[in-house]
């Protein structure tokens, strides 16, 4: 699928609290995974060049239900919650899981899990959990680290380099990235068409 990612048509479609309430599974898809607060929702704002049609917020655990974006009547981009967040009661994150955990497995339209890490921070159990788990279930996933404008240059490789030790995984088969300066949204862009091809 071939898409031009300057100018796109994207609309929001709907939060989704239940499996049952899914969307039926026309488009492929794309899902954004990460700790509470990494910043997906911004990661995805980028993408679409649009400011806030997904909302980002300062305060951690703003994106409670999986939230469905059309991108051109033709590909849904869906924002996960956010892992990680302390403060929020357990039956609620265990009713979380379940719902992101089947999601992520049985959706048959799923092309590629965007799992986002803040390079300021080495690996987090978490997110070594979530990476284990994909590969263990065979869901197709690239890692994105971002903040990079956080990063000074000199630092910047270093980080990286620890993480994809840490995560497993090779230069080649992750992105860097800032939300804040669109840095490596060329090479977002390219890996994910990879996924989409
Ligand atoms: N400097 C900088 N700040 C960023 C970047 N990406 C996100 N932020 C900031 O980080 C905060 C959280 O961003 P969100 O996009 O809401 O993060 P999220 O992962 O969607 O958070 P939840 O929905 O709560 O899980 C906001 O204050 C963003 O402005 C980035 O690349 N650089
Ligand atoms: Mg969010």
């Amino acid at each position: 699928m071939i898409l031009s990612w300057d100018s796109l048509q994207v609309s929001f479609v709907k939060s989704v609290f239940k499996t049952s309430k899914l969307p039926i599974p026309e488009f492929p898809e794309i899902a954004f995974a990460g700790r509470s607060n990494v910043g997906k929702s911004s990661l995805i704002n980028k993408l679409i060049n649009r400011r806030n049609l997904v909302k980002v917020s300062g305060r951690p655990g703003k994106t409670q239900s999986l939230n469905f974006f059309l991108v051109e009547d033709g590909l849904y981009l869906v924002d996960l919650p956010g892992y990680g967040y302390a403060k929020v009661p357990r039956k609620m994150k265990n009713d979380w899981q379940g719902l992101i955990s089947s999601y992520l497995i049985n959706r048959e339209t799923l092309r590629c899990v965007v799992v986002i890490v803040d390079l300021r921070h080495g690996v987090k159990a978490q997110d070594l959990e979530l990476v284990t788990w994909l590969r263990g279930s065979g869901v197709p996933f690239l890692l994105v680290y971002t903040k990079l404008d956080k990063v000074k240059k000199n630092q910047q490789g270093k980080n990286a380099a620890l993480l994809d030790a840490g995560l497993g995984v090779s230069a080649a088969n992750r992105v860097l990235f800032s939300a804040r300066t669109g840095n490596g949204k060329e090479n977002l862009i390219s890996a994910l068409d990879h996924f989409l091809s």
